[in-house]
């Protein structure tokens, strides 16, 4: 029989919660889930430009990144409080003449944050993501089928370089989910990020040459909650900490008869600029 003294007990008994301490960094923790860690930071397949190696070691580690570490930043940021129930009429054909009130496509407040590795924006809605296929609201007999969130990003405080058709913007951040979709991390939820506008306007999806669909990785928020986080590395953006930024943000939602079932513009298409510096501890009020 194999005698273990005290001494080595404790010793294998360190060994063990080291390794389990190791292992849980490996995991991306979202929402108290464990979710298993693949680098959040996946290139989509058409466009190879950087490449997949670049955006994982560009920032110096595997980018396993945590909503507690996201948190943090966003704790320290710059807070922009929407209003609720302010929607409004793009002027497109295949608008609602009379809007949905959504709640889950209505702005609540968007958090925008910084480390020294990572942008990180969280928008909060006045109400969940539909968790699934069920939760879609019909709406006098209208299937609710999509929604999106986006927040553009013009860089370099100027609306005549960049993407125009965007208003000017070097970045777009997406997020969406669709019903009746099994793709994307949880089913139906996508997210990514578009850099390096091409000078290109039409067709829409040559605008950027820069394109990174995350969908593969679990989404931090999303279905089933009433916000949704994006973490995007701050030298594939080509954003420093301290830089000033305008922001343009929207959310929107398509059903089946309407293209716009319900749109909450906040400075996409009109009103007051937002104007924020990475990093600045600040709110708000976009009114
Ligand atoms: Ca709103
Ligand atoms: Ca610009």
């Amino acid at each position: 029989m194999l005698k273990t003294s005290g001494f080595s007990t404790i010793v294998a008994l360190v060994l063990v919660v080291a390794v389990v301490a190791a292992t849980a960094g490996a995991y991306v923790f979202i929402s108290g889930q464990k979710a298993t860690a693949s680098p959040p930071y996946v290139p989509s397949s058409e466009n190879n430009q950087p490449t997949q190696e670049n955006i994982v070691d560009n920032t110096g580690n595997n980018a396993s990144v945590s909503e507690e570490m996201a948190n943090i930043a966003l704790s320290s940021g710059t807070k922009i409080i929407d209003q609720t129930g302010d929607w409004i009429s793009t002027g497109d054909q295949g608008d609602n003449p009379s809007f949905y009130p959504i709640d889950f496509v209505d702005i609540k407040e968007v958090d925008v944050g910084v480390d020294e590795n990572y942008l990180y924006v969280k928008a909060t809605f006045n109400g969940q993501w539909p968790e699934s296929d069920n939760d879609w609201p019909s709406i006098n007999g209208d299937q609710i089928t999509w929604t999106e969130f986006s927040a553009m990003i013009d860089a370099d405080n100027n609306s005549q370089t960049g993407c125009l058709s965007d208003g000017g913007t070097e970045i777009a951040l997406e997020f969406s989910m669709r019903m009746n979709d099994t793709t994307g991390n949880p089913p139906g939820a996508h997210h990514g990020y578009k850099t390096d506008p091409s000078g290109i306007e039409f067709p829409e999806e040559n605008r950027y040459l820069g394109d990174y669909d995350l969908s593969d990785n679990k989404m931090i928020g999303g279905p089933g909650y009433n916000y949704v986080t994006g973490v995007y590395p701050l030298e594939n953006l080509k954003l420093t900490v301290g830089q000033g930024i305008t922001l343009k943000m929207k959310a929107e939602s398509m059903s089946e008869r309407y293209n716009h079932a319900a749109f909450d513009d906040m400075n996409f298409l009109n009103g007051p600029s937002i104007v924020i510096t990475l990093g600045e501890n600040k709110t708000i009020n976009y009114g």
